[in-house]
């Protein structure tokens, strides 16, 4: 157990050298040509395994955590295949970067604006989300709980897409309306879009995996352990969202590995929200004539406010704030040394991984 970072993501980078292997024979088995299998390869590697990782690998670290012990070869290579299912669902981002007019993630040119790719990008997105499905059925079909990991998938990916439509809705090009923003509107956009997918999903997944069952007793009390997990998991996920948020206008892009894009894509963001809650008169007109055009003087006047305001000591307050109201929700969790159960340092782990980041 006691592997260090680095060595821990070696690791998870070598089940994806098997696992992309997996995906592309399958292609040359369908005799596709070898321009297809060619361009299925450059996907891959354009979008799946240059990222932070943390989604993926957070399987691996809740199933270990649950087992209370190091997973066997067997179990660690599960794991891992549903941790990269996970990464697979980079392809919510691939189309994101689209509808958002992006122009770059992971410190390189969103994959849409890549030399000759365009519009094709669309199918590659799809095309990624099938691979998840692929590989449940090549490593998961003869499980218990195959069906689980189905629904789960399916049904994190319509909540995740209920969640786009809100914010693409809220975020019209042609008509600047910051009436229509709101904190409750902001927080029911972050849990559907980012939330259940980044959160709920790698966690479900690996207790699915590790035999969590739908309830179970303890201390003669009913605990059902997945519910138990959202009502962690879904806040944790929004903290997480707002950061994404304040990094979009805080961030240097070069540390952040793409550029802000929030202000001028008119977007219900949480800086916007919390300036807008504290603006004076003044302050507000600036807002209501500067966001969301497509104008970089515009841009840096809407920044100005948002500084004036002190958008980022009220961050500061804000993160310390929900880590220890986070952290306090945690400890209310009823554990036991029982096997196939929760424990706390499951969401520990996830909350001190993301906590003060910067990119
Ligand atoms: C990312 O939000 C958007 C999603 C995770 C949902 C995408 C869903 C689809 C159905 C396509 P964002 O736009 O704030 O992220 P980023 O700042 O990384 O572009
Ligand atoms: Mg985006
Ligand atoms: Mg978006
Ligand atoms: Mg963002």
């Amino acid at each position: 157990m006691a592997m260090d970072k680095a060595t821990k993501r070696a690791k998870f980078e070598a089940a994806w050298t098997r696992i992309r292997t997996e995906l592309v024979d399958h292609m040359v088995s369908e005799g596709f040509p070898r321009e297809g299998v060619e361009w299925y390869e450059k996907n891959l590697d354009y979008n799946v395994p240059g990222g932070k990782l943390n989604r993926g690998m957070s399987v691996v670290d809740t199933a270990e955590i649950i087992k209370g012990a190091a997973l066997d070869d067997d179990e660690y290579f599960k794991a891992a295949v549903l941790g990269w299912c996970v990464e697979l669902a980079t392809f919510f981002l691939v189309s994101d970067d689209i509808m958002d007019t992006s122009i770059t993630r992971r410190g390189q040119p969103c994959y849409y604006r890549a030399p000759g790719v365009g519009m094709i990008a669309i199918n590659d997105s799809i095309m990624l989300e099938g691979a998840i499905y692929f590989l449940l059925k090549k490593h998961f079909r003869g499980t218990p709980y195959y069906v689980d990991l189905l629904e789960l998938f399916h049904d994190t990916t319509y909540q995740t897409e209920m969640g786009q439509l809100i914010d693409l809705i809220t975020a019209p090009e042609d008509h600047v309306d910051l009436n229509k923003f709101s904190l409750e509107k902001h927080r029911l956009i972050v849990i559907y879009k980012t939330a259940y997918y980044s959160f709920y999903l790698p966690v479900a997944l690996a207790m699915y995996m590790s035999g969590v069952p739908a309830s179970y007793t303890l201390a003669g009390k009913t605990i059902e352990p997945y519910k138990v997990a959202l009502s962690i998991l879904l806040p944790l996920g929004e903290y997480f969202q707002i950061q994404d948020d304040f990094l979009d206008f805080s961030a240097p892009p070069e540390l952040l590995g793409k550029v802000g894009t929030d202000i001028v894509d008119n977007k219900c963001s949480w800086c916007v929200n919390t300036a807008l809650a504290v603006a004076t008169p003044e302050q507000r007109k600036v807002l209501d004539a500067n966001y969301g055009r497509k104008d970089a003087a515009a841009e840096a006047r809407v920044k100005e406010v948002f500084e004036a305001v002190s958008l980022r000591e009220r961050y500061a307050k804000y993160e310390a704030e929900v880590y220890g109201r986070l952290n306090a929700l945690i400890t209310e969790i009823p554990e036991s040394a029982q096997p196939s159960t929760l424990k706390r340092e499951v969401f520990t782990s996830f909350l001190e991984k993301i906590y003060k980041r910067t990119k």
